[in-house]
């Protein structure tokens, strides 16, 4: 047994610790027996046509390595990276298409099991889009509402329709280096076709191509699916839950959903509750049914229900390997094809439900917005029918965590003036005066290859000590979330003196979770927000704002990180750059972006150096403001923030 350590969070390595002794392998052992290639680690392999792979390596400077073709390295490298973006935006995009057929369906009537949990956020849509919603039944507002987005993906020509809530500075970047996105479908096809053997091969315009459509992603199919979600399952509010392999109950049924897209998991989160059902699990000797969430999933029905969470990416193996997980239903996105394999060790039932990821050894599912409510049902009867297999074997390591999760935009703004006076401008203020010297997206995957979860921990803790604010979404929210860092309390302890005098003032920790991989949308609508409140920069280029994603694994990060560098956010990712063998496609994504944009991409393995960059970059961005000089525990004269007996007094 080596001492190394593979997670971060204790309770996992117990796990890992114990599938040692029982011969069971998960991504920890693999990630370390698995050597990346050097070559295509570092983007320096074209294998997009048959003439290749060409392998851009050898003692050779930089600008004579070339494909068979003559394609150097730097447009290999930024082909590369353009691919990755573009199933990245892909990805996000889909999730959010499938929302508005979601939405559609609902409106017409053609399902009775979702309905339109907040109307007041359909409205606020609808004036973005220019939809009358004066005197007219929900549903019609609906309708347009669904068809107009839907209209986000087919677009030939114009510009998506959300493009207007980024700052008009931010809007007049993209225009002046031409990477408005018409359409998402058009941009994901067109990128692909620069990529396809002979065609796009300036490295600078395969990166502005991979720009244009990360944002077609972020102001497009990734808010999409925000907002879709929140019309049809409400906003969120700030709840309190709880988090670890805790969450499963030795004596109930436990299901755990797992991926992305939130519709069939909501439907689960109502029938688990079914006095029919209840009874069924009773018949079968369970005392109740416990369902828990993972990775995104988990995100979307903890910070709307509260459901309690069994962690991220990296915990999807470890979960089965406690033994009490009687089944398992994923959907898309970030689930390891290794769960089937590892449920035929244990009882548990992998249930696939998508028509687009279907899974060899996983019982299939199909689940349809038209019969949710059957397929949910159907599914909660599968895992009843699978608890008397039950085996004794399994890790059986419980922890649990308390938190508090769910802040959208619209509560931080409530929270900052109740609902009569809601705004961004106490948050401005704060940062103004110094008492938050700056505000950090701590995002992204959990990762194997480092002690995982051990990165967004280390920086969480470090950020918040700085008198940064995080917010967090994703995986990385999980890592926190297990740790127990998203409670009020956690601020009290840990934070630098500034920051917890606001955290103490309204109640809230200092790190706050935004929700989903997708909802990192949220992450651009509130900058646009703190620019147009004035007082910082007038676009969100220039906010004392940084982007990290320290353990990033999947191609979504790439796309998620390339739409706020565009934005204006510097984004500094975790490990080394997938296109680091070029040294012009880094130039370009650091030092040319950052010119044009004011964001930028960096790759940094030290966590020690990602903090000290970031806490630079928020430093230079408050000196470019010219706002007074972070200084621990002296602050200037602010407004003073509402303050929790306030807040009593209203609504949200
Ligand atoms: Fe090699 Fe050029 Fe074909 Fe790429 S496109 S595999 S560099 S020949
Ligand atoms: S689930 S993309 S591992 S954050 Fe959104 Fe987590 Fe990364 Fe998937």
């Amino acid at each position: 047994m080596d001492n190394v350590v593979r997670s971060a969070n204790e309770a996992a390595e117990k796990i890992i610790e114990w599938s040692k002794g029982h011969d069971i392998q998960t991504c920890f052992d693999k990630a370390r027996k698995m050597k990346p290639c050097p070559i295509g680690a570092a983007g320096a392999c074209c294998r997009v046509c048959h003439m290749g792979p060409c392998r851009l390596i050898g003692s050779r400077a930089e600008e004579e390595a070339t494909g068979v073709c003559g394609a150097t390295l730097p447009t290999v490298a930024a082909r590369n990276f353009l691919r990755m973006v573009v199933s990245g935006a892909a990805a996000h995009s889909d999730h959010a298409r499938d929302m508005a057929f979601t939405l559609m369906a609902v409106a017409n009537g053609e399902t009775r099991d979702f309905r339109i949990a907040d109307e007041a956020k359909l409205h606020m849509v609808a004036e973005i889009l220019e939809i009358e919603v004066k005197d007219r039944p929900v549903n019609h507002v609906a309708r347009d509402v669904a068809a107009t987005l839907l209209d986000d993906f087919g677009r030939q020509k114009g510009q998506i329709n959300y493009l207007k809530r980024a700052p008009q500075k931010t809007r007049d970047r993209w225009k002046k280096w031409g990477i408005i996105p018409r359409g998402v479908d058009r941009e994901i096809c067109e990128a692909i076709h620069r990529t396809n053997m002979g065609v796009d091969h300036d490295p600078d315009n395969l990166l502005l191509s991979a720009l244009r459509v990360a944002l077609a992603d972020g102001w497009a199919g990734s808010m999409i699916s925000t907002d879709i979600s929140d019309v049809l399952f409400g906003t969120p509010r700030p709840l309190r839950g709880k988090a670890g392999f805790g969450i499963l109950k030795e004596d109930e049924v436990n299901l755990v959903v797992h991926g992305h897209e939130p519709s069939l998991a909501e439907m689960i989160v109502d029938v688990v509750d079914d006095p029919e059902l209840l009874e069924y699990a009773r018949s079968k000797g369970a005392s109740g049914i416990n369902l828990g969430g993972m990775c995104c999933t988990a995100n979307e029905v903890l910070m709307r229900h509260g459901i309690p969470t069994a962690g991220g990416f990296t915990n999807q193996e470890l979960v089965i390997l406690t033994g009490l997980v009687d089944a398992i239903i994923v959907d898309v996105q970030c689930i390891m094809p290794a769960l089937a394999e590892l449920s035929n060790r244990f009882h548990t039932k992998v249930i696939t439900t998508s028509s687009k990821a279907k899974m060899p050894g996983a019982v299939h599912a199909a689940y349809d917005e038209h019969r949710a409510r059957e397929t949910a049902m159907e599914i909660v009867r599968m895992a009843i029918d699978n608890f008397p297999n039950r085996k004794q074997e399994g890790s059986h390591v419980s922890d649990l965590n308390p938190l508090v999760a769910g802040f959208s935009q619209e509560y931080i703004e409530y929270m900052q003036g109740g609902r009569m006076r809601a705004s961004f401008r106490p948050l401005n203020d704060a940062i103004m005066v110094g008492r938050i010297r700056g505000v950090v997206g701590l995002a992204g995957c959990d990762n194997p290859r480092v002690p995982s979860q051990g990165l967004h921990r280390f920086l969480a803790r470090e950020l918040i000590m700085s008198d940064v604010l995080v917010v967090s979404t994703g995986c990385g929210s999980h890592a926190c979330q297990t740790a127990g860092y998203m409670t009020p309390e956690m601020a009290l302890e840990n934070a630098g003196p500034g920051l917890k005098e606001v955290c103490e003032a309204i109640g809230i920790p200092p790190i706050l979770h935004l929700g989903s991989c997708v909802d990192n949308s949220r992450i651009l609508t509130i900058l646009s927000a703190m620019a147009s409140e004035g007082g910082l920069s007038e676009e969100i280029g220039g906010m004392p704002g940084v982007g990290i994603a320290p353990e990033w694994m999947s191609e979504k990060a790439l796309a998620i990180g390339s739409y706020f560098a565009a934005s204006g956010v510097p984004v500094i990712f975790g490990g080394e750059s997938p296109v680091g063998a070029s040294k012009e496609v880094t130039r370009i994504m650091t030092v040319i972006w950052f010119e044009r944009f004011k964001g930028a991409l960096y790759f940094e393995p030290d966590p020690e150096k990602i903090l000290s960059m970031a806490l630079e970059f928020i430093d230079y961005a408050r000196e470019g403001l010219k706002l007074k000089k972070y200084e621990p525990g002296k602050f200037g004269v602010e407004r003073v923030l509402m303050d929790m007996a306030a807040r009593r007094e209203t609504t949200f």
